[in-house]
């Protein structure tokens, strides 16, 4: 911290964790605990802010709120994430240098909030002008645009991020918004065609039922009742506080500022409704004349609808949902699926039309918002990706979204190192290495280009034969036999530990987070994702522009034979792009909590707030901060604050910063090695030399303020 406003020295509740004292783990939870309950849900390490979720409305976000951060000394108002979206927004604007807002966090713990904020604040404090609001209107409204199509309830979050979501926000030389670039992660489609009890499929479909008006349903050819579709769960799919008819107009009304125009949203919306449709087409078994098994149609209307919303045959659907072309040398046979391969393609074709209408509507909404000039830019990046997850049975998704939180740790790791360092350095100040787990083990078990599990599983996926997930789970049984943070039966029963809960089919990761034990069932074809090419020519087919837009390889003139990049190589190429791209740029963190598990008001479970600090890393980042030194600040500001301690600086100081604070200091005989003085900063080693250091301050300033009242009694 660089300052020392009385509210931060309240020791029952330091609003700097670096102050703690003692500091451990019981203290630092009693502190954010003790916050909790004051409704204080902000708190400091330093210029790192921790956020632990009300799920409640506070009144901390008003517009008085934005005035009193703007432009404030970070330390010297209570923690709040306006203060540090106000330090990064004017370090971009005043110093040129890019920045990044890094939000990380289990699901559940307010990421996606956190982004919001930062964004509105930015907003609200940049300058205004008719063209400058409505880049920012357009920027903000693409949250609830791609909330309703990308984030759904989880037994977790209800309104839960299912894609990784990274936003530059980019700015001319006086700090105005000129525009913005979206880059989206890997959606987690699956869940169009199959979630768990208690989850919903993604809101736009809940949101579209119970908010078009009946006109746009028929349009659609849709009915209101979401127990009519086979992808909705059947029951619970009205959510208490979220009402989906709202939602909907409010998702219309910001693709209207976004700049779509009406045909744009009926296209984007008939698409929507053909996936949903898709769902409702029913197979049932026939045999061919040939004793072959085939499987057919049984309710031809919902594929005509379907047919009728993309113009296309339907004998031309039906045919690539219940048979495949099979080159097989210069000849190509037509093979009839049977039903599980039918709803198989059935399935697969919903969740690419979906996953590739997503990228669509982020590209569309990309090219309204991105910066058409080509004017020098300053930009700032917030980062709001899914939250790390531990479920009852963790798939490929669940793998893929904890590498990427794996990651984000390695990167907080190196950049909270990397910059304390640099500022020790830059100071003069002897540098003491602290002790940090360093997840990098972990990064590589997963990413490692030969060895690592995405790596194999690529492996696994290309080899010719059949493959199946035993034969990837063996290998991987072999080659990570002794590796520390993976576990399988078989390395239970080599290394002979006790716990040998694992079920069948499954691999254990210890985690930074946590251990999450992953079923390996689906893995191949999660990440080989591949659609009948007979499907994606359909498709191709169709006159509905947008949606013949989204299978290009359907073109039966650009066959390639090349096999795409498998989906788990493909987000480990952006994640590194990512972290490049971080990297590059000053990081600000938000490090957000979850209070309880049941999403209420004001619970605050110990046990569960004391796992995420421990894997946060939180004790090891104060350790890092305070690095020997709990406080730093600029001599100029020090020396104005605490000058009236010594005779020879008050009421003022005649000379440069530095020596009055070494003049100033030197009165107050603190034992040296409390105190070092780098160059442009003076360092004090332990809270209880500050809190002192304030106390004095304190009882000067009543000593002082009686001094004048008597001066005044006298005069009077
Ligand atoms: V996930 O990884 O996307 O599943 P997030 O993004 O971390 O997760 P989210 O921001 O969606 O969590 O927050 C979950 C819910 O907590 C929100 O829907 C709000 O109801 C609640 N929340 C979070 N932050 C705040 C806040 N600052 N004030 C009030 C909040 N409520
Ligand atoms: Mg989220």
């Amino acid at each position: 911290m660089e300052g020392a406003s009385s509210s931060l020295l309240d020791a029952e509740a330091v609003a700097d964790l670096v102050l703690l004292d003692p500091l451990t783990e019981e203290s630092l939870v009693q502190t954010l605990r003790e916050r909790f309950r004051r409704r204080d849900i902000y708190t400091y390490i330093g210029n790192v802010v921790i956020s632990v979720n009300p799920y409640q409305s506070l009144p901390i976000y008003t517009p008085e709120k934005v005035e009193e951060y703007r432009n404030c000394s970070f330390f010297a108002v209570k923690p709040h994430i306006y203060a540090i979206a106000d330090d990064a927004y004017r370090s971009l604007r005043d110093r040129d240098r890019d920045q990044c807002i890094l939000i990380t966090g289990e699901s559940g713990a307010g990421k996606t909030e956190a982004s919001k904020l930062v964004m509105s604040y930015v907003a609200a404090v940049s300058s205004k002008g008719e063209e400058v609001n409505k880049v920012k209107e357009q920027l903000l409204q693409s949250n609830p645009v791609l909330e309703a199509f990308g984030n759904a309830k989880t037994v977790r979050n209800d309104n839960s991020s299912r894609f990784g979501k990274y936003m530059d926000i980019e700015f001319d030389f006086k700090g105005e918004p000129l525009g913005g670039v979206i880059s989206n992660y890997l959606l987690e489609k699956s869940r169009i065609v199959r979630h768990v009890k208690g989850e919903r499929n993604f809101h736009i479909f809940y949101q579209l039922l119970a908010g078009a008006s009946p006109q746009l349903l028929q349009q659609l050819k849709l009915r209101q009742d979401c127990g009519h579709y086979g992808y909705l769960n059947r029951e619970g799919s009205n959510l208490p506080g979220m009402d989906d008819a709202a939602n909907f107009h409010a998702m219309q009304d910001a693709m209207r500022v976004i700049g779509f125009s009406p045909a744009e949203v009926t296209e984007l919306l008939q698409v929507t409704a053909v996936v949903l449709k898709l769902g409702n087409v029913q197979l049932s078994s026939s045999f061919q004349a040939s004793g072959m098994e085939a499987c057919s149609i049984t309710e031809p209307r919902e594929l005509r609808e379907i047919c009728e919303l993309i113009g296309l045959e339907p004998g031309t659907l039906e045919r690539a949902l219940c048979s495949r072309t099979v080159k097989a040398r210069d000849e190509t046979v037509l093979t009839t699926l049977t039903v599980p391969q039918g709803y198989y393609g059935r399935d697969a074709l919903a969740k690419n039309i979906y996953s590739r209408l997503f990228n669509w509507l982020v590209n569309r909404i990309n090219a309204s918002i991105q910066v058409k000039s080509d004017k020098q830019r300053k930009v700032m990046g917030v980062l709001d990706i899914y939250g790390f997850e531990i479920f009852q049975d963790n798939s490929f998704e669940q793998f893929i979204i904890n590498y990427c939180n794996e990651k984000l740790q390695q990167i907080f790791i190196l950049m909270t190192l990397k910059e304390e360092q640099e500022e020790y350095v830059r100071e003069g100040i002897q540098w003491t290495p602290v002790e940090f787990f360093d997840n990098s083990i972990i990064c590589n078990l997963i990413e490692n280009s030969t060895t690592g599990i995405l790596a194999m599983l690529d492996e696994e996926c290309l080899r010719p034969g059949v493959v199946n997930e035993d034969t990837f789970l063996t290998k991987l049984n072999q080659l990570l036999a002794t590796h520390k943070h993976y576990e399988s039966k078989e390395t239970q029963n080599a290394r002979r530990v006790t716990d040998t809960s694992l079920p069948p089919r499954c691999f254990r990761i210890h985690h930074y987070a946590g251990k999450v034990t992953y079923n390996v069932t689906g893995f191949i074809e999660k990440n080989n994702d591949l659609l009948f090419r007979d499907l994606s020519q359909a498709m191709w087919a169709a006159r509905h522009a947008l949606l013949r837009s989204l299978f290009p390889e359907g073109d039966p003139q650009k066959v390639s034979l090349k096999l795409p990049p498998t989906a788990g190589s493909q987000f480990k190429s952006s994640v590194a792009m990512l972290m490049r791209n971080l990297y590059s740029k000053n990081p600000n963190y938000i490090r957000c909590i979850k209070p309880n598990d049941a999403k209420s008001a004001m619970v605050f479970t110990p046990e569960l707030v004391l796992a995420q600090v421990r894997y946060l890393g939180l004790l090891e980042n104060v350790r890092v901060r305070r690095a020997g030194y709990a406080f730093r600040q600029p001599y100029g500001p020090f020396l104005q604050r605490y000058k009236m301690l010594n005779a020879r600086t008050w009421p003022r100081w005649h000379g440069g910063d530095r020596q009055g604070a070494e003049v100033l200091l030197a009165g107050l005989a603190f034992p040296a090695e409390e105190l070092a003085f780098g160059h442009t900063k003076i360092f004090i080693r332990s809270p209880r030399t500050l809190f002192d250091l304030e106390r004095r301050r304190q009882e000067r300033v009543a000593q002082l303020a009686t001094l004048i009242q008597k001066m005044f009694r006298g005069w009077r």
